[in-house]
Parts: structure tokens; C-alpha cells; sequence
């Protein structure tokens, strides 16, 4: 199983772009060969029951691959399946909540909007953060993009995993990473792909470079 600092390319099963019922068929394309690095199932609206039998399907594919399972907003669930990694936005329950609800090896990410934010959640004690929205993008279509420019600092104040996130598709990969990004979560890109395997080979090979 790959460790958090071992991921640089972040992937997304989002119901809003896959079928639930498509989840396993395109989770196996997003980790084939040198595939995503980490995967994050991502349902907003779903029952708890739902989520949890969507993720025990992925989960098995994820664990095959050695890819660390993510499941977002639902540290129960999280618990249940087994997954790796529980990750949370600004409104959900501090981090310290989330912990007493899973096993105390799940690592936790967030989601956070600001370098304040960023700093607030390492604080929190925050394993890794997802960082953005950098651009504007449908997959988050009410949060004001951050743009580029706080990368950089960012990357200077903070030890733990950054993965930059919004609006990043293979052809601003190389912009996003020369303002000082490491380690970038692709959702559309990969999902709306016409070849999911050779669009994430494509990202590795930009990120690994
Ligand atoms: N959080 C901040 S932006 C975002 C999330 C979940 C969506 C990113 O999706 P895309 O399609 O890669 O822009
Ligand atoms: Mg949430």
C-alpha cells in the first residue's frame, strides 16, 4: 500500500460525473498500470448505506492495486469499510471529532480555501490537505477560485502532503507545478477522459518529470 507522501497524482470518483453502478469499471482504469496514486470516493447526497456498499466494491480494487481508498464527509463509513483515509471540508466536525470515530490508524485529509485555513488544519493535525479551488470549475461550482499564487508560499510553510485542486486538467498540469505544486487531485479530467488509462499515464509522466 502506497504511504500519503508516496502519492502525487489524486483521483476522484465523483457520483456527479460517474454512475455509482460504474464505480468499480472505473476505478480498475484509474489505478491500470502506473495509474492514480490515491482514490477518493466522493458522493455528496448519498445514503450513509449506499456510500458504504459503493466503497466496499472500490476498496477491493483499491487494496489489489496498492492504492490508499479515500472516503470523503463519512468518517463512519470510513470506519466500516477500512478505508485508509477519511478526508473533510471546512463545515464539517473539527478534526479531533473525527478521529474518536475511526480506527486511529485512518489517516484524515482536508479541504481547505486559504493558506489560513491550510495552516489551521496542519494544526488540527490534518495528515495531508487538499488545497483550492485553483480555477473555477463545475465540479465545485460555488467556491471562488483561489488562482496560483499562494503555492508557492505554501509549499514553504507546511511539511505535510499538499495536493492542489480545482480546475486542473492534463493541460495546465505543467503551469500548476511550475507555480510550485507537487502533488494535484484531477477529478473532470480524468472522469470525462475518452481513454482514462493514457489520460492518467499522461498526468503521471507531467508530474513524474
Ligand atoms: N474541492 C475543491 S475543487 C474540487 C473539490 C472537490 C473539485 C475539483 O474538480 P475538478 O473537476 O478537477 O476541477
Ligand atoms: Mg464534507
Amino acid at each position: 500500500m502506497k504511504s500519503i507522501d508516496q502519492c502525487h497524482l489524486y483521483g476522484i470518483l465523483d457520483a456527479g460525473y460517474t454512475s455509482p453502478a460504474d464505480f468499480p469499471r472505473v476505478a480498475r482504469l484509474m489505478v491500470e498500470g502506473d495509474g492514480i496514486d490515491i482514490l477518493q470516493l466522493r458522493a455528496k447526497g448519498a445514503s450513509l448505506e449506499d456510500v458504504k456498499r459503493w466503497a466496499d466494491a472500490v476498496h477491493a480494487i483499491t487494496i489489489e492495486a496498492g492504492v490508499p481508498l479515500v472516503i470523503n464527509d463519512h468518517p463512519a463509513v470510513a470506519a466500516a469499510v477500512g478505508a485508509e483515509i477519511i478526508h473533510v471540508g471546512q463545515d464539517d466536525m473539527p478534526l479531533a471529532e473525527v478521529r474518536k470515530l475511526v480506527p486511529q490508524n485512518t489517516l484524515i485529509g482536508k479541504s481547505t480555501h486559504s493558506i489560513d485555513q491550510a495552516m489551521a488544519a496542519a494544526a488540527e493535525g490534518a495528515d495531508y490537505i487538499g488545497f483550492g479551488p485553483l480555477f473555477a470549475t463545475l465540479t465545485k461550482p460555488d467556491y471562488i477560485p483561489i488562482g496560483i499564487d499562494d503555492i508557492l508560499t505554501l509549499h514553504q510553510r507546511l511539511s505535510i502532503p499538499i495536493f492542489c485542486i480545482g480546475g486542473i486538467k492534463k493541460e495546465n498540469l505543467l503551469s500548476v507545478l511550475s507555480a510550485g505544486a507537487k502533488r494535484v487531485v484531477i477529478v473532470s479530467g480524468i472522469l470525462q477522459a475518452e481513454d482514462v488509462p493514457a489520460y492518467v499515464r499522461d498526468c503521471k509522466r507531467i508530474l513524474t518529470t
